[in-house]
């Protein structure tokens, strides 16, 4: 009777042993998922040639590495020449750019391979781990990101937006260049031709809660954007994000308004945040 209970109690203690060793590293007892090699690269099934060396394929291509740019030099790009951004107000280690922020500017993560720069990189290159979890490459530890809307090649949209927001070079230098449109304290042509006597009317619309306002005015209104929210935006004339320099606030920090536009002339004016490019909304002038 007792032998057979501390056979019992130590059968159970194996089972929960193995039961142990299964679930944590050896998961060759569980079946293996189908979708396991998630295979970006050569399946591994097609007849490698002779000549290819064994594959230490991900620390081959450099995390970052440099790419002359129009307008802005040599610049650090990621291993597909995609520019690479960093953030004023981000501080060693630490990103500022949370929440909405990361639908417009998305982390550069480190990927499988060891972090390596290019013979043009001399930035010190680290990993932080972010507050969500996500990891995160640093240069010289300020967080590099990417702008969504770089999606040509060569195109660095992101450059000098808000005027927080810069492409770095290979050394971690920050390059002060902007490729955004200027503020226009005054009208615009296309939304305001020669209108000579000052506005009959104006209007205020509050940027609040990382949405812009969509609404409606008579030709001849003037309108004031106000930003209550802690984080700073733009209203900047253009459709899909595309800047067309029609109006444009220049970047409105908390309680910050912007100086009258006047819509002079009838029509859709659609805009966006240029800081945060999800940011939407559209001015529609009757006559
Ligand atoms: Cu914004």
């Amino acid at each position: 009777m007792r032998s057979a209970l501390v056979l019992l109690a130590v059968s159970a203690a194996l089972a929960i042993t193995v039961a142990a060793c299964g679930s944590d590293d050896t998961p060759a007892s569980t079946p293996v998922p189908t979708a396991a090699p998630t295979a970006t690269r050569a399946p591994t099934n097609t007849p490698v040639p002779p000549t290819a060396t064994p594959a230490p394929a991900p620390t081959t291509v450099p995390v970052v590495t440099t790419a002359s740019f129009t307008g802005l030099g040599a610049i650090m790009t990621d291993g597909a020449g995609r520019a690479l951004y960093i953030f004023d107000r981000d501080t060693p280690g630490v990103s500022a750019c949370t929440g909405n922020c990361l639908n417009t500017w998305l982390v550069l993560p480190p990927g499988t391979g060891s972090l390596t720069g290019s013979s043009a990189v001399t930035a010190r290159l680290e990993v932080i781990t972010r507050p969500d979890g996500a990891r995160q490459v640093t240069s010289n530890g300020m967080p590099l990101y990417y702008n969504v809307r770089d999606t040509a090649p060569g195109t660095a949209l992101g450059a000098g937006v808000g005027g927080i927001w810069w492409t770095v070079r290979g050394d971690g230098t920050k390059v002060s260049v902007s490729l955004q449109p200027a503020p226009t304290a005054t009208p615009v042509p296309t939304v305001a031709p020669t209108a000579g006597g000052g506005a009959a009317r104006a209007r205020q619309s509050i940027i609040a809660g990382f949405g812009l306002e969509t609404f409606s005015i008579r030709a001849g209104t003037s309108v004031v954007w106000k930003n209550l929210d802690p984080d700073p935006h733009t209203a900047s004339s253009g459709a899909n994000s595309n800047a067309d320099r029609r109006f444009e606030s220049g970047v409105l920090e908390k309680d910050r308004s912007s100086a009258p536009i006047l819509f002079a002339t009838a029509g859709s004016f659609p805009y966006f945040c240029a800081i945060h490019t999800d940011m939407r909304g559209t001015v529609t002038v009757t006559p």
